[in-house]
């Protein structure tokens, strides 16, 4: 390749678009501390997302963080391990215990036929991912959540835009956290949100962004600060008008890379959900029982400038920081999975020609 391609490229507003909606800052001088252009995104998300709540974060990870503080979450909180570290990161910071459940083979997202065996009298929430963009069995935790007294959070990171049967995703669960970092679907540079329906947890969520200040001279709770600022609001504003475009020209180029590998024996796609309305937001494919191993695949790629990701390998609890206090061994899917799974460069801007080549030396390369 001429040019290096990544597993992914931030999609960019026109510079013009993005100097006109920050042009009034200049006078305003107004940056930060939930301003009007924060307020206007928080609005216009509750619209997109269809939820009646949008709390907007200086990024994902702190969203996350915040969501486990605002529902009093204690004790255990059951996870998959098969996900970006911060979700496993969020439980431990907030002091609480990760226990990790397996994944399903097809969606890679949580089992949850295996939440039940793993509830004890300390578990107080089930954290899920819909990872890549795929929706866990919302209904099956619901069910699950409600007969044992737990809170539902769900690391919605990749799913933005998703719907299910209809249903904007943000509006199952307690609460759902978005990240908005400049490799997601929707971004503001840096920045996340959580949506929630439950009215009391209105001021909780200002607090628990700015320091538990509830007015003047009045702080309510010990929290610390994650405002997302006037820039990143601006640039959340620009993107949100492009949004649909992004994600057509995302389903175009996967439909590119299905047509060229997805009747290949020893490649598995990321499954098509029935009812679900895609965001397209990754391109994880499963080498298994291919001519190539993912590992040599990755190689392959690498030497023609091509750069996938090894999305996620190794699991949260196979990193040096936690391997030590947990067996990965108690999820044998995710543990596969994350041997043989690569993410392949998905973005809007992706020329077709581009996937083509990569498919070609996907079928192709490798000296075999
Ligand atoms: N939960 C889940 C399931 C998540 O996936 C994430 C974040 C979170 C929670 C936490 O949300 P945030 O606190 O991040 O909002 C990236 C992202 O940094 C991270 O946001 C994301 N998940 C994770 C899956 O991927 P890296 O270390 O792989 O990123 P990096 O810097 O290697 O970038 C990947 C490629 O993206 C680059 O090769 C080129 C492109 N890129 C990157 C940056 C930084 C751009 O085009 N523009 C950019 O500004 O973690």
């Amino acid at each position: 390749m001429e040019k290096p391609i990544q597993v992914t490229r931030s999609a960019m507003p026109d510079f013009d678009e993005y100097v006109e909606e920050i042009r009034g800052l200049w006078d305003s001088r107004w940056l930060t501390n939930m301003g009007a252009k924060h307020n206007k995104l928080e609005s216009m998300l509750c619209d997109y997302l269809r939820t009646p709540n949008v709390a907007l974060f200086a990024n994902g990870h702190l969203a996350l963080e915040s969501a486990i503080d605002a529902l009093g979450c204690n004790g255990e909180v059951i996870t998959t391990p098969f996900t970006f570290v911060s979700t496993t990161h969020a439980i431990v910071r907030r002091g609480l215990k990760p226990v990790f459940c397996d994944v399903n083979k097809d969606d890679y997202t949580i089992d949850v036929g295996s939440i039940e065996e793993l509830i004890t009298e300390r578990t107080s929430a089930i954290m899920a991912v819909h990872v890549f963009g795929n929706v866990c069995d919302v209904y099956k935790i619901e069910s699950l959540a409600e007969k044992y007294n737990l809170k539902v959070i769900y690391d919605a990171a990749h799913a933005f835009g998703v719907s299910l049967n209809g249903r904007s995703i943000a509006t199952f669960g307690d609460i759902s956290m978005f990240s908005f970092h400049a490799t997601k679907v929707f971004h503001t540079i840096e920045g996340g949100a959580l949506a929630y329906a439950g009215q009391n947890l209105k001021a909780k969520m200002k607090g628990l962004r700015d320091f538990g200040i509830a007015g003047s001279g009045s702080v309510i709770m010990t929290s610390g600060n994650a405002k997302m600022n006037e820039f990143q609001a601006a640039m959340g504003l620009c993107n949100l008008r492009h949004i649909e475009d992004e994600i057509e020209k995302r389903r175009i180029v996967v439909e590119r890379y299905r047509k060229h590998l997805g009747d290949i024996k020893g490649i598995r796609m990321n499954p098509i959900q029935e009812n679900v309305k895609s965001n397209y937001a990754y391109f994880p494919v499963v080498f298994d029982g291919y001519r190539m191993s993912r590992d040599e695949v990755f190689e392959v790629l690498r030497a023609e400038s091509i750069f996938p990701r090894k999305y996620f390998y190794p699991l949260t609890s196979d990193l040096e920081c936690y391997r030590d206090e947990f067996d990965s061994h108690a999820t044998p899917v995710a543990k596969e999975l994350s041997g043989k799974v690569l993410t392949l460069p998905l973005y809007g801007e992706l020329e077709l020609r581009d996937v083509d080549v990569i498919c070609d030396i996907i079928l192709n390369g490798g000296g075999r």
